[in-house]
């Protein structure tokens, strides 16, 4: 080999990185993630390669967390509260009814992002960035006015927090993967289900569910994350690069989700879907269910996660 072949080799060595996602390409949380890659490309002259495997190409849902820690993938995103049995803090993320808005989201990421980022760390992960899918709201194929309405409705579950309400509402949980979700309302397998408006628009909600309330159920937070080893194996300016393309794809996906939301109601909206709040009694209802999976939380939360709840309530009150 030239020895201008062996320099442009040394220069041009490149770690690849493969980022498994469960999220279709398409998807806002899957776009900011191509983008962020193309980002890192480009700060890192090319040094880090960063390929994103969507719509669990690379590893199925389940898998990804796992698949990480086991070196199966280098990167991942998964929505924190599907592990929310295994890791309490990912749990205060689909805490029903604690959240009223993006800015208290805003409000409990910061609040918690220090306690995520140490559970990772145990399992030898990096937190590179948050981002929330729009608010979860109540798509249904009949009317709801109280919580008696769900008992015996086949429910969509997609992490412990949703089967749980299937579970105290009498309703069916039936899990189904966002990949699966569209051919299982089409199919009709699907009676209720809590997702956002995005969701709703990519699966054509609107071919079996007519209606959709406004119940804010909870804003949950895919998080990407990357092996610690390979990490590690960068030199402090790459990993810096790789750091603040992360908070710049932290703040793009905020506002992608906010600033969409509005529109992908409208696009419901226009399939026929019928859009409202939630009337007095359902609300009433929703709210003491929030009380109890509280309760329920707390029960299995440790002292620093309770200090975080704590923390965001007191805070959130005195605004
Ligand atoms: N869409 C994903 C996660 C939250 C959301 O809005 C889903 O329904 O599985």
């Amino acid at each position: 080999m030239s020895v201008a072949a062996l320099t442009v080799n040394v220069y041009a060595e490149t770690v690849d990185i493969r980022i498994a996602t469960a999220y279709a390409a398409d998807n806002f949380q899957t776009m900011n993630l191509q983008q962020f890659a193309k980002e890192v490309a480009g700060a890192t002259n090319g040094k880090v390669k960063m390929t994103v495997f969507a719509a669990g190409s690379l590893l199925k849902p389940a898998e990804i967390f796992p698949g990480v820690i086991n070196e199966k993938a280098e990167a991942g995103e998964i929505i924190m509260s599907s592990l929310a049995k295994e890791i309490p803090v990912f749990g205060l993320d689909s805490l029903p009814f604690i959240v009223r808005g993006y800015e208290d989201a805003r409000h409990l990421w910061q609040t918690s992002r220090p306690e995520v980022e140490k559970a990772l760390a145990k399992r030898g992960l990096k937190l590179l960035y948050s981002v929330p899918w729009p608010p979860q709201n109540l798509y249904s194929k009949k009317p709801l006015s109280s919580l008696t309405d769900f008992k015996g409705m086949r429910m969509r579950s997609y992490n412990p927090a949703s089967e749980r309400i299937a579970e105290l509402t009498m309703a069916t949980a039936v899990p189904v993967q966002v990949i699966d979700l569209e051919k299982a309302i089409a199919g009709d397998k699907l009676d209720v289900m809590i997702t956002s408006s995005w969701t709703g628009v990519e699966t054509k909600a609107w071919s079996k569910l007519a209606y959709y309330y406004q119940a804010y159920v909870w804003i949950p937070k895919n998080i990407v994350f990357i092996s610690q080893k390979v990490f590690s194996r960068l030199d402090a300016g790459t990993q810096k690069k790789l750091m603040d393309a992360a908070q710049t794809a932290e703040k793009r996906g905020w506002l992608m989700s906010r600033d969409s939301d509005a529109g992908f109601e409208t696009q419901l909206r226009n399939n026929k879907i019928k859009i409202d709040r939630v009337d007095a009694l359902l609300r009433n209802n929703l709210d003491r269910l929030g009380e109890q999976f509280v309760r329920e939380w707390l029960r299995s939360a440790s002292n620093e996660e309770v200090a975080i709840l704590l923390k965001y309530t007191t805070e959130r009150s005195m605004k």
